[in-house]
């Protein structure tokens, strides 16, 4: 994932857009986001960042840890 790190402030209404040239089922752990993304499509990841600390984004398609989401105290 391009940038494998994000990071926002808590209280964040955060977007997310992603692409992808593979089928992906992108997972924001603890927030409980999940989005299936086709290759050659784009896909939205919207959340409200209220929970801060560092959260994985996983692949479940590949099983694979893509990067992280940072949520620095507001
Ligand atoms: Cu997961």
């Amino acid at each position: 994932m391009s940038p494998a790190e994000i990071s926002v402030s808590e209280g964040d209404r955060v977007t997310l857009r992603v692409s992808s040239d593979e089928p992906m089922e992108l997972h924001l752990h603890r927030y409980d986001v999940e989005q299936e993304v086709g290759p050659g499509q784009k896909a939205r990841l919207r959340f409200e960042a209220d929970l801060t600390g560092r959260f994985e984004i996983e692949d479940h398609e590949s099983e694979s840890e893509l990067g992280v989401l940072q949520v620095r105290p507001g």
